[in-house]
């Protein structure tokens, strides 16, 4: 095997001041930016986010493939892919604010459609946004309209649901449209939920009628070099109840839940799991300084930490963080298990 393919995939955040350059990458599968997006996909690559950034100097995310990528528009799903990878982008401007449950059907379904028609059935990690996120419209909060509209698309799509749903995040922004980009694979990823809480695909009904649809993390194992976990939005829930009213102790709840999941990764992959990145979405425009403190102190001061200001889907939280890990020393001979 040739030694550029062994890092099918990396993923990082760099100056957005200087993130322009990586477009001349033809390796180049994803640049994504914060703040006011506009309002329509120029390049199939460049993913504008419509949440602000908290505290300087700007950022950009950054996806490498390993070979040449290629890119296409059609139905209005952007995508690039390098043969092995497969990013895709969308935004839907809303007609209505009570039609998004079936904006979000009709986007999921041109998405999971363009995935298919490409050859990555299998999505990985998704990233969903918009605005008035804990709105109520018509007796409905957006959230949980969302929420039945992914349901819905998905049962529709995945052939074996619970199992296959990949990783997530949903957040509210100040802006306008649906927003929703992701990662595919040729391949499966492994799903692992975390033992502190229960599977959000599991919530009883009082968090919605259909319950939301992702998993806590997506394992991907895109060589025998490079095994990746790509981790869900994780807030301060344990079981399915939200705990604690102040920033500081969600938080502290939150890094619990997530040194758990990582935990329960080594375990049963029987590899060393560490923090590659984190984004972390504040629903205040905080300076994040006390926060980053707390983050470093439990995963190093040398991760990179991305801050947005953006809702939560849940009302009372205040703080929620993904991000991605990745295994520092892995007996390469084993596949994951359970
Ligand atoms: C939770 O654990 C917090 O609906 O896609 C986190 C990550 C949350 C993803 C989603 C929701 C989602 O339920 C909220």
């Amino acid at each position: 095997m040739a030694p550029a393919s062994m890092n099918r995939l990396a993923v990082f955040y760099c100056d957005a001041g200087h993130s322009d350059k990586w477009l001349d990458d033809k390796r180049l599968l994803a640049l994504i930016r914060f703040g006011s997006s506009p309002p329509s996909v120029a390049d199939p690559r460049i993913c504008t986010v419509d949440l602000k950034e908290l505290g300087a100097p700007p950022t950009a995310e950054i996806w490498l493939g390993a070979h040449s990528v290629q890119t296409s528009a059609a139905a209005g799903i952007y995508h690039a892919d390098d043969g092995e990878v497969l990013f895709l982008q969308s935004r839907l401007e809303e007609s209505a604010p009570e039609a998004l449950q079936a904006h979000t059907v009709a986007l999921y379904q041109r998405l999971l459609a363009t995935a298919h028609a490409l050859g990555y059935p299998h999505l990985l990690r998704i990233w969903n946004y918009f605005p008035n996120i804990n709105q109520e419209c018509a007796g409905l909060e957006r959230y949980r309209a969302f929420c039945a509209g992914r349901h819905q698309a998905l049962m529709a799509e995945l052939r074996t649901f619970e199992a296959s749903l990949p990783a997530a995040s949903a957040l509210g922004t100040h802006g306008s449209g649906l927003q929703v980009y992701a990662l595919a694979a040729r391949h499966p990823g492994v799903q692992i939920e975390n033992p502190r809480q229960m599977s959000a695909f599991h919530y009883p009904p009082q968090y919605g009628r259909r319950s939301p649809s992702f998993s806590r993390a997506v394992l991907k194992n895109w060589s025998e070099q490079q095994l990746h976990l790509y981790i869900s939005g994780t807030a301060s829930i344990v079981g399915h109840t939200s705990l604690h009213q102040d920033l500081l102790s969600q938080l502290d709840e939150t890094l619990s839940n997530l040194e758990i999941l990582l935990a329960e990764t080594s375990r049963r992959t029987a590899a060393g799991f560490a923090m590659t990145l984190l984004k972390i979405y504040l629903r205040s425009a905080l300076d994040p300084a006390p926060v980053r403190e707390r983050i470093a102190r439990k995963f190093g001061e040398n991760l990179p930490l991305l801050f947005l200001h953006a809702d939560i889907c849940r009302r009372e939280l205040l703080i929620e963080i993904e991000g991605l890990a990745t295994a520092t020393a892995a007996p390469y001979s084993q596949e994951p298990c359970s």
